[in-house]
C-alpha cells in the first residue's frame, strides 16, 4: 500500500474508532444474567457460564499470540473463541472439513502456535484443551482495538486462500451498524445452523448475539425443520438455506412468528425472495458483504425491501462505482461499475500478502471488492455479479477456480483441468470441473480426491471429462466457453 494510502487510512480509522465501543463479546449487554445465552450441541449456557467458562479457557491462553480452533459447531468451539477474545489472543478457525493441504495451509500461513480444544489429526502443534466446566472469574483489560481477533482463511481467484486480518474494532462496528440496520435488540432470539469459520456464522451469527445481549439458538445444520422448530425471532441463513425452506411449505410457515428474516453471503434468487414472503408473510432482508469487508450494504427492518436488491450502506459505510478507467460511474440505477467500499468495519489487509494488498485498494484508501454493481438514485443497491468468473459462490461458500484446479492437477490421472461455476437452482452456482485424462480415473475419485486436499464443500458436485480444453491464441483456457 502506498505511504498516502497507509495515512488516510490510518487517519480515516481514528475518526471511526471514536464511534467505536468494546470488543469483549460480553461486555456491551452486561447487566442481568441471560439464562439462555447460547444454545448449542442442544446444551443451553447462561451468560454467566459462559463467561466463567470462556475465563477460565482465557486464563490457559492469555501467553499465546495466534491459536487454531477447530471450528465445529459446539460448546467448545464457543467457550474457545470467547476466551481469545477475552484475553486478546488472535482465533484463526480451521473449517472442520479441511483436506491435507488446506490445512498445512492455514497453520503454516497463520503461524497458529497451538491449538485451542480438538485438534486435527496429522498436526504437530501443541493442543490446550477446553474445559467446559472450569470456572474463572478474572478480569482481562480490553485490549486496543486495533489488535486482531481473527485471521479468517479466504479464497482468491488463484493460488490457496489468504489470512483476512480483522480487528476486535472492525468487529465491533460492523456488529453495531447491523444491529441498527436490522432493529436488532436484546429481546430478539437469533436462530441459524451456519458454519462456525466464516463471517456469516461466527461473527455476525456468534459475536452478533453476545454483543446485542440476543439469545442463539444454533441448529447444527441448517435443515428447514430445524429453523421450524428454533422458535426465533431473528433468522440469518445463506440463499440455499432459504431456497430449501422455501420449497418445504410446512417449515416456511412456521415462521411467521419470526421478526426478520434475514439473507446473505450470495445473491437471494428473486422466486425464492417472493415465495418466502407469501409463506411466512415476512419479505426478507438481504444484505452484502465479503470477509474482508464484513457487511456493508442491507435493506433494513424499518425500510424497503426490494426484490433482488441488496440495500443502502450501513452506519459509518460509503460506497461508490468506478468503470475500468477509474471514471465515476453514475447512480442511476442502470449503469454498472466496479463497487469500492469504505468505512470502520474493513479489514486491515492480507496476512503477508503485499502484492494482494496492493491490488485491493486503491490510492485514495477505498477497498476494490471485485464486485460488479449498480446504485439507484436511493441510493439502494443490486450486486450484478463478480468481475472475475474464477469465484465461484456455492452455497455461500467462496471457493476460487485456481485451488480446485491445482488440487485436480495434483492427481497423478490429470492432465488439464478448468473449473467453473455453473448456475444451480439449489446452491447458486455449482462447481463443475472439466478435465483432459492422461490415465484411467473415475470422477468420484476425482471429486473424492478435491475433498480430501481442500475441503469437503470445495469439491466439485460434478466432473466433465474433454479430449481438449478451449484456449485462446495465447494458451489461456476460455472459460466463457464451459461456462
Ligand atoms: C458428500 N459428502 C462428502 C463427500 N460428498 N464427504 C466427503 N467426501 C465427499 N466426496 C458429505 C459431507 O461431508 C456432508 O456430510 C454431506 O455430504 C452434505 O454435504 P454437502 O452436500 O456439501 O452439503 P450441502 O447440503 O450442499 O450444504 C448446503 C449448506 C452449506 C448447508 C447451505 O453449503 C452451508 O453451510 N453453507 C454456508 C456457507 C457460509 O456460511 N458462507 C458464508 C461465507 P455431513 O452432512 O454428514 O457432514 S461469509 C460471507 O459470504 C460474507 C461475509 C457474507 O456476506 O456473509
Ligand atoms: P465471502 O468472502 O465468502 O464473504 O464472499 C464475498 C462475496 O460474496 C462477495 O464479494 C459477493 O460476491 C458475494 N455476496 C455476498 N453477499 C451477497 C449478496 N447479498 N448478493 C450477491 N452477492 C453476495
Amino acid at each position: 500500500m502506498s505511504g498516502r494510502k497507509v495515512t488516510e487510512l490510518a487517519q480515516y480509522g481514528k475518526r471511526m474508532s471514536l464511534l467505536l465501543r468494546s470488543l469483549d463479546p460480553l461486555a456491551v449487554a452486561a447487566g442481568a444474567d441471560i439464562p439462555d445465552a447460547v444454545t448449542i450441541e442442544g446444551v443451553t449456557l447462561s451468560r454467566s457460564d459462559l463467561l466463567g467458562a470462556a475465563t477460565s479457557v482465557a486464563e490457559r491462553i492469555a501467553v499465546a499470540e495466534r491459536v487454531a480452533i477447530l471450528a465445529e459447531p459446539t460448546v467448545r468451539t464457543v467457550l474457545a473463541v470467547v476466551g481469545c477474545l477475552l484475553a486478546g489472543v488472535t482465533v484463526v478457525p480451521v473449517p472442520p472439513d479441511s483436506g491435507a493441504a488446506e490445512l498445512t495451509h492455514i497453520l503454516t500461513d497463520s503461524g497458529a502456535q497451538a491449538w485451542l480444544g480438538r485438534a486435527l489429526e496429522g498436526t504437530d502443534l501443541p493442543v490446550v484443551p477446553v474445559r467446559t466446566h472450569a470456572r474463572s472469574w478474572h478480569q482481562y483489560p480490553e485490549p486496543p482495538a486495533e489488535t486482531t481477533a481473527f485471521i479468517l482463511y479466504t479464497s482468491g481467484t488463484t493460488g490457496p486462500p489468504k489470512g483476512v486480518l480483522l480487528s476486535r474494532g472492525a468487529i465491533a462496528a460492523g456488529l453495531d451498524a447491523l444491529a441498527d440496520a436490522w432493529s436488532w435488540t436484546s429481546k430478539d432470539i437469533l436462530v441459524h445452523g451456519l458454519p462456525l469459520f466464516h463471517v456469516h456464522g461466527l461473527i455476525l451469527g456468534l459475536l452478533g448475539p453476545l454483543r446485542v445481549g440476543s439469545p442463539l439458538v444454533h441448529t447444527g445444520k441448517p435443515t428447514p425443520q430445524a429453523y421450524a422448530e428454533a422458535g426465533g425471532t431473528l433468522y440469518f441463513g445463506v440463499p440455499t438455506v432459504w431456497s430449501r425452506i422455501a420449497e418445504n411449505p410446512d417449515a416456511a410457515r412456521a415462521l411467521a412468528d419470526a421478526r426478520v428474516l434475514v439473507s446473505g453471503s450470495a445473491p437471494l434468487p428473486v422466486p425464492v425472495f417472493e415465495r418466502l414472503r407469501e409463506l411466512t408473510g415476512h419479505a426478507p432482508i438481504e444484505r452484502y458483504g465479503m470477509s474482508e469487508t464484513m457487511i456493508t450494504l442491507s435493506t433494513r427492518a424499518d425500510g424497503e425491501r426490494r426484490p433482488g436488491w441488496v440495500g443502502t450502506p450501513v452506519r459509518g459505510v460509503e460506497t461508490r462505482l468506478r468503470d475500468e478507467t477509474g471514471a465515476d460511474v453514475a447512480h442511476d440505477g442502470e449503469n454498472i461499475g466496479g463497487l469500492q467500499v469504505r468505512g470502520p468495519m474493513l479489514f486491515d489487509g492480507y496476512l503477508g500478502r503485499a502484492d494482494a494488498n496492493a491490488a485491493s485498494w486503491t490510492d485514495d484508501g477505498w477497498f476494490i471488492t471485485g464486485d460488479v454493481a449498480v446504485i439507484d438514485p436511493d441510493g439502494f443497491h443490486r450486486i450484478v455479479g463478480r468481475e472475475s468468473v474464477d469465484l465461484i459462490k456455492s452455497g455461500g461458500y467462496r471457493v476460487g477456480a485456481g485451488e480446485v484446479e491445482t488440487a485436480l492437477l495434483g492427481h497423478a490421472a490429470v492432465a488439464e483441468a478448468a473449473v467453473v461455476g455453473v448456475p444451480d437452482d439449489d446452491l447458486g452456482q455449482r462447481i463443475v470441473a472439466y478435465v483432459v485424462l492422461r490415465a484411467d480415473v473415475t470422477e468420484t475419485e476425482l471429486i473424492d480426491h478435491v475433498a480430501h486436499q481442500l475441503s469437503v464443500h470445495k469439491r466439485p458436485r460434478e466432473m466433465r471429462i474433454v479430449d481438449t480444453l478451449p484456449r485462446n491464441a495465447m494458451g489461456k483456457v476460455q472459460k466463457k466457453l464451459l461456462a
